[in-house]
């Protein structure tokens, strides 16, 4: 039954009508083969998260771009979530100025790769004035600098089977993008803010932006992307810490 279903038809008719003509269980294969479930989806009932991120997915093109802002609306206040991670791991990093901190890249690569600080500034930088939102209600704008997520998934060879990009930080909090976010210009490794070096508050030594989607996805502090064809096997298989605490693994805005 679901093969009568072709992709166009479900983009022109939508998950919804997919899901009236098939059955939720048939709309639920369908959108899982065509890459529009969300990896936190938890069943049939979970088919509201599935719904906005696969209607998102649809409606929007995959390379619709966050809007960007004038220096002269950058924030005089920028808040910030959480604290450094306390380990001693991480301070010991800290006190060294990250000269010993390496971000490994692995998974389905053709080179899995360890970079180091010196390396990533020599990378092409680019820069982006974004708002970031977080769920709790705050926001801001700020400058943003670091090399495109998508030239280092380059440089590392990603293999044509993977499906999601693992980000994995010192605090132990991780999350996960989909290949069109993790190859998107906007998605940045951000080693400065505001014309500085990236304040250890901030997320130091590197964080990801993820601007088209909530502040949660912007994850501080990495030591580590996994290119992967699945996350079940990490965490409790939803793509992200965050679903664990309720949140939806998809923060798009
Ligand atoms: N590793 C890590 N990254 C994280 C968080 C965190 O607790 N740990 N908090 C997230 C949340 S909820 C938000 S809103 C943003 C906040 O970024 P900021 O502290 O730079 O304002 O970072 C995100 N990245
Ligand atoms: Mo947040």
């Amino acid at each position: 039954m679901s093969e009568s279903i072709t992709r166009r038809k479900l983009i022109t008719s939508g998950l919804v009508t997919a899901a009236g003509v098939a059955g939720l269980g048939g709309a639920w294969r369908i959108a899982d083969k065509y890459g529009f479930l969300a990896p936190d989806h938890q069943g049939i009932l979970g088919m509201g998260e599935a719904l906005t991120y696969g209607a998102q997915r649809i409606l929007m093109s995959r390379h619709s771009l966050a809007r960007e802002f004038d220096r002269s609306q950058i924030s005089k206040i920028i808040p910030v979530n959480g604290e450094p991670p306390k380990t001693e791991a991480y301070q010991r990093l800290l006190a060294n100025g990250f000269a010993d901190w390496r971000l490994m890249v692995d998974g389905l690569v053709d080179h899995p790769s360890t970079f180091s600080l010196v390396d990533l500034k020599r990378f092409p930088s680019r820069s982006q004035i974004t708002h970031q939102a977080c769920e709790e209600g705050w926001s801001f704008i700020a400058e943003w600098s670091g090399v495109p997520l998508s030239y280092v998934l380059h440089l590392v060879g990603v293999r044509p089977e993977a499906k999601w990009v693992v980000f994995f930080a010192l605090d132990d909090d991780w999350d996960s993008v989909d290949m069109p976010e993790a190859f998107h210009p906007q998605t940045l490794l951000v080693l400065g803010m505001n014309g500085q070096e990236l304040p250890t508050r901030h997320g130091a030594p590197l964080r990801v932006r993820v601007p088209r989607q909530l502040g949660q996805k912007s994850k501080k502090y990495l030591s580590r992307i996994l290119v992967t064809d699945t996350v079940k096997n990490i965490g409790k298989g939803w793509g992200a810490a965050d679903p664990e605490f309720g949140y939806s693994w998809y923060m798009g805005i």
